[in-house]
């Protein structure tokens, strides 16, 4: 009974004491007085995220809901994840989806119903005559489009269509169904939902080159042959400093032809790792992604491919590149997310121009003693030597310490670097343990970076 109640009130003691971890010197960036949805419906525009279905709930759902007007299920709608074997429909990530963005009065962006990737393999290994799978699409789309009829907002009907020379990519649809079949895919999916609006989706076509001008091409024929066509996606995933400098230009002349842009994909990535100087030229791009969208009124808006670093596909796909979202992977606004909110109108606290802090917390803890550590981390700053102090406030000892030199006098401790460890570079960390011993309470004390 007594070892059931200490080992209890030490795991409640080592969640306080966790969540207590104290974060000293200059805070970091906080988010915009208005959220990023409210500053872009006073603009009339889109302000979008890709989500995934599972992740809805806690600190993820909160700021994709509070932030996003609009969302597009990263995955849960394509037709490997929809329809697994044929005839079995799995609905669930994409309902929960449809049904999230309906509470918090979202729109959905359906992606996607035609493209040559995430496929169901019976699809993709099927030997299909043109009639046969020329059935088989209209079905998929007639079944997809219909079960979310009024809730789907917008689709994009076929996705990267082109490769980069602007010839048609040879995909099982292109070669067993002929060039027509986006025109094809497009009627059928106005007839199974006359209200959502109907896109064309493709990446490397934010500038005007050999790719976006075979797309130019394309709607403007389907346009003359009065093919339902609402819009084009530009997906838009960037690289820091690379925004094409003719993405408004390129933007205008599908505007010009009767057609929405949206940027529907949009990320910015760099090498790792993400200093000060990479995420201030990464804010810079966002803001030029968003000007150029505000500054056409065809552009409906701007959708990011994961609002987080951590629910990105950057990292999996280009080994040593990443931070290419808005926020960190802490779910902290990153200055990109400064600028795309300045960009939008809205006002914000300057980011800080950069610092370094020291965050103190109790790593395990027993009957009377605890292991503790520092983390010394800079962003935007560096150190070449440093000391912290604290001051204990229940009479807590350090009884060792590694990779720093402590010292206590009374309740005061005063740790500096060892001779190996002063130097802390921008966007690097050093961390500090200890042993110490405890009674009563063992309270998270203010740390002092000096
Ligand atoms: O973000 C998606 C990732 O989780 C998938 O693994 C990947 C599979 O190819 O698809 C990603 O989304 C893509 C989108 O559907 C179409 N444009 C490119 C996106 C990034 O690959």
């Amino acid at each position: 009974m007594r070892s059931l109640r200490s080992g209890l009130l030490t795991s409640l003691l080592a969640g306080v004491v966790t969540a207590g971890s104290l974060l000293v010197a200059a805070p970091v960036s906080h988010a915009a007085d208005t959220p990023l949805r409210g500053l872009a419906e006073a603009k009339g525009k889109v302000m979008g995220t890709a989500v995934t279905g599972s992740k809805l709930t806690g600190t993820y759902g909160e700021i994709a809901a509070r932030e996003f007007n609009w969302l597009t299920p990263g995955n849960a709608m394509k037709w490997g994840s929809v329809e697994p074997s044929r005839g079995t429909y799995n609905w669930a990530e994409a309902d929960r989806i449809v049904d999230f963005a309906e509470t918090h009065g979202q729109q959905v962006r359906g992606h996607t119903l035609l493209w040559h990737q995430q496929n169901p393999g019976w699809l993709t290994n099927g030997s299909w005559t043109k009639d046969r799978l020329s059935t088989v699409v209209q079905d998929h789309i007639a079944t997809e489009v219909g079960r979310y009829k009024g809730r789907v907002a917008a689709w994009d009907v076929v996705n990267e269509p082109f490769d980069e020379d602007g010839t048609y990519r040879p995909t099982l649809f292109r070669t067993t169904l002929g060039q027509d079949y986006i025109a094809q895919a497009l009627t059928w999916a106005r007839a199974a939902d006359p209200g959502a609006k109907l896109y064309i989706n493709d990446y490397n076509v934010e500038g005007v080159n050999a790719k976006s001008t075979a797309l130019y091409d394309l709607v403007k024929s389907l346009k003359e042959r009065g093919v339902p066509i609402d819009g084009v996606g530009l997906q838009a995933h960037l690289i820091v400093g690379q925004v094409p400098s003719t993405l408004r230009q390129n933007i205008q002349r599908f505007a010009d032809l009767g057609v929405d842009v949206a940027i529907t994909e949009l990320d910015i990535r760099m090498q790792l790792p993400a200093t000060q100087a990479k995420l201030t030229q990464q804010a810079a791009d966002y803001r030029a992604v968003l000007n150029a969208c505000v500054a056409v009124a065809r552009c409906t808006g701007v959708t990011v491919w994961g609002f987080t670093d951590s629910d990105s596909w950057i990292p999996d796909t280009f080994p040593g590149q990443g931070a290419a979202t808005p926020y960190d992977e802490n779910y902290q606004p990153k200055p990109a997310y400064h600028a795309i909110a300045e960009a939008l109108g809205g006002t914000t606290t300057p980011p800080p121009t950069g610092a370094c802090t020291a965050v103190y917390s109790v790593t395990s803890q027993w009957s009377s003693g605890y292991t503790g550590q520092v983390r010394i981390a800079c962003s935007g700053a560096s150190l070449s030597s440093w000391k912290v102090n604290w001051t204990f406030g229940a009479g807590q000892r350090i009884t060792q310490a590694w990779n720093a030199n402590c010292t206590q006098s009374g309740a005061a401790v005063s740790c500096a670097n060892a001779p190996y460890n002063g130097s802390v570079p921008d966007g690097g960390s050093v961390t500090f343990g200890f042993n110490g011993s405890w009674s009563g309470s063992n309270p998270v004390p203010v740390v002092a970076l000096g």
